[in-house]
């Protein structure tokens, strides 16, 4: 299919080197090229490693990994050239399938989440789903295969460069503050996230949070069907079920914690069966969380500990905490970032289940001043705040870990950070165990 083109594919990470494969696969004559000199080489393709020569940019095609911004020299060479420039997603999606539904899912908080409900349940419902795009698998990963359907978490990054990029359903679940540094002013970052809206192939439905004004009114100029969050032309939730255009799926069963993944489980209903899938094959009670999600870790007594180290912003802290029931013990801190509004988190405690809450971290004298008043408890890093939640928690209460920071001070990533706190979780109830804690 691409036998006698030039495909220089610039960034050696995940999604680079997928699409260098996939270009190769398909017969063209590949360049791979990474700043990092130390960048691993692919078989099959020219390796240019530690530099982008302006010799690369000379292609029928430059593939951009989502993580090197449009703005940046070597795009930027290839453009002014006249070269047919494109994400690493829109790349992969002109090999697709047109008639396979593709459904896009992006916001602030929650898109893994959602992205992975949508798969589940339409895997479930027995249709090959691929799964993937930001959330880890890049997209062409699934070109070549059969698939039934492809739920795609979208980021504002891959919206740069889209491409032939064009599903059928969009969901922009949320939009607050983020990623500034990459696309400049807020404005920006919310015309990248609702691109995947004006892509949408003819027919195609967009979704968005009936309570968003600043959503709606920025997808107002869209031309297509839209459906709603929170709205019966879309997907409400009415106890222990959730109605679907008018058609009720039961909750009732619903294997992970929280307000927030009962919506998240909701909102994955409608996205399924927007997709194509009748309402009456869907079966949301069978969900699993993702991991540092909202993610319940297995009880071994009344208390349940949850891992949503993957909240590292204020914003999703809210939301992942605020729908929590009974009595909960916060963790929360790390690595702060800059502007940062912790004194939101006082809702937690006014409104909200928060009985206490420990800041840890470089964060935590911040947070521990922001939540003057409250009880609040400091400790130096993650372990010594699980030993001290263990303390504090009673019988029937919830400790959640979500940080609404950074991880970099202690740990690598969110994922180290979520691992390390899974860990010392098992750890202490085995010891409480052997100390008959829990007999
Ligand atoms: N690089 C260059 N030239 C440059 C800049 C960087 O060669 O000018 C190189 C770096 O040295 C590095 C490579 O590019 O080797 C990294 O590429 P990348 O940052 O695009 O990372 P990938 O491994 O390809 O992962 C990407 C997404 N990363 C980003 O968007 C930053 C992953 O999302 C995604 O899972 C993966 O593709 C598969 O689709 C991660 C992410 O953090 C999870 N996303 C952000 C978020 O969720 O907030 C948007």
């Amino acid at each position: 299919m691409l036998e006698g083109k030039r495909i220089t594919v610039l960034g050696g990470g995940l999604s680079g080197r997928s699409a260098a494969r996939l270009a190769h696969r398909l017969g063209a004559s590949v360049v791979l090229s990474d700043l990092r000199p130390d960048c691993a080489p692919l078989d099959g393709v020219e390796n240019i490693m530690g530099e982008h020569p302006d010799w690369i940019l000379n292609a029928d095609t430059v593939v951009v990994s989502p993580g090197i911004p449009a703005r940046a020299a070597a795009v930027q060479k290839a453009l002014l050239g006249g070269t047919d420039v494109v994400g690493e997603l829109g790349f992969a999606a002109q090999f697709l399938p047109p008639e396979m539904p593709v459904v896009a899912i992006t916001g602030t908080n929650g898109k893994s989440t959602v992205t992975s409900f949508t798969g589940q349940l339409l895997e479930a419902a027995g249709w090959r789903t691929f799964v993937g795009g930001n959330l880890g698998t890049p997209l062409s990963e699934a070109v070549g295969e059969s698939w039934d359907a492809a739920v795609v978490e979208v980021s504002s990054y891959q919206m740069e460069l889209p491409g032939d990029f064009s599903p059928h359903v969009s969901a922009v679940l949320n939009l607050t503050p983020d990623h500034l540094g990459r696309h400049g002013t807020m404005e920006s970052y919310a015309s990248h996230k609702l691109r995947t809206l004006s892509l949408l192939v003819e027919g195609g439905v967009g979704v968005l949070p009936a309570q968003d004004s600043l959503l709606n009114t920025l997808a107002e100029s869209f031309d297509c069907t839209r459906l709603y969050f929170d709205h019966p032309s879309g997907v409400v939730l009415q106890d222990t079920e959730a109605l679907i255009v008018g058609q009720s799926v039961d909750l009732s069963g619903l294997d992970v914690p929280g307000e927030l993944n009962r919506w998240n489980a909701a909102a994955a209903c409608l996205l399924a069966h927007l997709a194509g899938m009748s309402v009456d094959k869907l079966r949301p009670n069978d969900l699993t969380a993702l991991p540092h999600r909202m993610q319940g870790l297995p009880q071994t007594d009344s208390r349940l500990w949850i891992n949503d180290s993957k909240a590292t912003n204020v914003e999703a802290t809210m939301a992942g905490v605020m729908g929590l029931e009974g009595r909960v013990v916060l963790l929360v801190g790390g690595q702060g970032k800059d502007g940062a509004d912790y004194c939101q988190l006082q809702r937690l405690f006014d409104e909200g289940p928060v009985s206490d809450a420990i800041a840890f971290g470089h964060a935590a004298p911040e947070i521990a001043a922001a939540l003057n008043g409250h009880s609040v408890h400091r400790s130096e890093g993650l372990e010594e705040a699980v030993a001290l939640a263990n303390s504090l928690a009673e019988e029937g209460s919830t400790v959640v870990l979500s940080p609404a920071c950074a991880s970099f001070d202690e740990f690598d990533d969110f994922s180290h950070r979520g691992r390390v706190f899974s860990d010392l979780v098992t750890r202490m109830e085995t010891k409480d165990v052997e100390n008959g804690r829990n007999q």
